[in-house]
């Protein structure tokens, strides 16, 4: 595989945006260091029975202090662009008030230390780590945490605005508000479905409103990421099965890209959602605020979804209100997650929000595969799954590319091996393997394949074959 010459296959675009992303819980350790507050994933994966094994990101990949390391191994893979998130409990610990210059400090060095390298940063205001204050005053289901949110992002833009172009507000709302509070499979573990969506109002308000103060204070790039998902019906000549695929498109898709990009929720999920809550906390002007301009959408894509209509079947924990429809298990490869691998669905995925949402610059935020790989004997880690799952979705890229849909650029999840959230460090997701008792890192053979993708700016001609 790596090293293996390879003759000419499909090339991107000058200036196509080659990547790794992280997040600031999932590899920093650290948790209590340096005035760091504490976060709701702290208090989730000290919980015991919420996390696999009880692992917690108190240590993680330890990067906290071996940025510069990583910063330097990213220098040698030739990514142009590295995707982080910033811990808000490390500027504010508690949310509100008083700021924290160490936790900001930390920031300051590692963007330094990117730009020193020719690395250009991509930052994430919000990877999961709700400061656990503001839990304690009800989270992502009241008002006052969209408002602190806000607040929070102008001390982050203050401090790194001069040298971060791109700016993200939220990753993956879907999982913070159907994940966090709706089945409770992620911090901060709230099982009610009537939470989950004042959750997806109040993250969307807070995105809005942190999106308009960056905005007035001269950020250049404004993005949201989101997890966009394809939805399939099992039988596309059974009408309930297509009605099925509308109302998880709905829930998963349309519930948040409809207020961003078009400025209203869909009629059929304000009608959904009336089920579990009398949507108090829909103010007049809320909407206008949510579609606040974005420059460019963000898409994290994994796996497709496949629905059908089945009278009986219990709502899916994850997406509320879903009796009546079953999620089909994973058909063919999978991956470690038992994810399933289908790389025509992000094309079709691609397309589809070029088409249905006026064209946006889009840009591949995440995509990659969990394996449980490690080192041979020779300290080598073969990793070709990963190297063909990766393939394909570039390649799924390029098609995109060529049917016209605007798309930036491609951040590979993940750098690193990390704290895979609930699964823990169970799941190694990284073109670079972690050895959580050294904490040495070896690029894997898929960070080889990565780094000669990214020097030909395309594809070797065909997948590669396992070694
Ligand atoms: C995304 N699910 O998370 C996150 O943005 C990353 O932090 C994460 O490591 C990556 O994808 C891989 O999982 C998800 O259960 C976690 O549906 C769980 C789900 C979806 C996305």
């Amino acid at each position: 595989t790596s090293g293996a010459p390879a003759t000419a296959g499909p090339r991107f675009p000058d200036g196509f945006v080659w990547g790794a992303a992280t997040a600031a819980y999932q590899i920093e350790g650290a948790a209590t260091e340096d005035g760091r507050g504490a976060s709701i994933w702290d208090t989730f994966s000290r919980t015991p029975g919420k996390v696999v094994a009880g692992h917690t990101g108190d240590v993680a990949c330890e990067h906290y202090h071996r940025y510069a390391d990583d910063v330097a191994l990213m220098a040698e893979l030739g990514l142009a662009s590295y995707r982080y998130s910033i811990s808000w409990p490390r500027l504010q610990p508690d949310g509100t008030g008083p700021v924290n210059t160490r936790g900001l400090d930390f920031y300051d060095r590692l963007t330094d230390e990117l730009l020193a390298k020719g690395i250009e940063p991509v930052v994430t205001l919000y990877h999961w780590d709700l400061p656990q204050a503001l839990q304690d005053r009800g989270g992502w289901t009241v008002r006052e945490t969209a408002e602190a949110f806000a607040a929070y992002a102008q001390i982050a833009f203050r401090r790194l605005g001069d040298r971060v172009r791109t700016w993200t507000t939220l990753n993956e709302p879907w999982c913070s508000a159907y994940l966090g509070y709706g089945s409770g499979r992620h911090a901060p573990g709230v099982s009610d479905p009537a939470a989950a969506f004042a959750a997806v109002h109040h993250l969307l308000l807070g995105h809005g409103l942190a999106a308009r103060a960056l905005r007035a204070a001269g950020a250049r790039q404004i993005s949201i990421t989101l997890n966009p998902t394809a939805v399939y019906p099992v039988d596309p000549d059974n009408p309930a099965d297509v009605e099925a695929a509308r109302l998880v498109d709905g829930l998963h898709n349309r519930m948040f890209l409809d207020p961003l990009l078009r400025g209203r929720y869909p009629a059929d999920m304000i009608e959904h959602m009336r089920r579990f809550t009398d949507l108090g906390w829909l103010r007049d002007g809320d909407e206008e605020l949510i579609s606040a301009p974005i420059d460019v959408l963000g898409v994290n894509f994994y796996q497709p979804a496949y629905v059908s209509a089945r009278p009986g079947t219990p709502a899916d924990p994850d997406s509320p209100g879903t009796e009546g429809v079953a999620f089909r298990a994973p058909v063919g490869p999978v991956t470690d997650m038992n994810w399933q691998i289908e790389p025509a669905a992000l094309t079709r995925l691609l397309e589809r929000l070029h088409r249905d949402y006026h064209g946006i610059p889009l840009l591949i935020t995440e995509n990659g595969a969990a394996y449980p790989d490690g080192p041979g004997p020779d300290g080598r880690v073969r990793d070709a799954e990963r190297i063909a799952y990766l393939d394909g979705h570039l390649r799924a890229c390029h098609d995109a590319l060529s049917a016209g849909v605007d798309l930036r650029g491609y951040f590979v999840w993940s750098l690193m091996d990390n704290f895979e959230w609930a699964e823990g460090y169970a799941k190694r997701f990284g073109i670079v393997h972690v050895d959580y008792t050294t904490q040495a890192r070896v690029a894997k053979d898929s960070a080889r394949w990565y780094q000669e993708v990214i020097r030909r700016n395309g594809l070797p001609d065909r997948a590669p074959a396992e070694e």
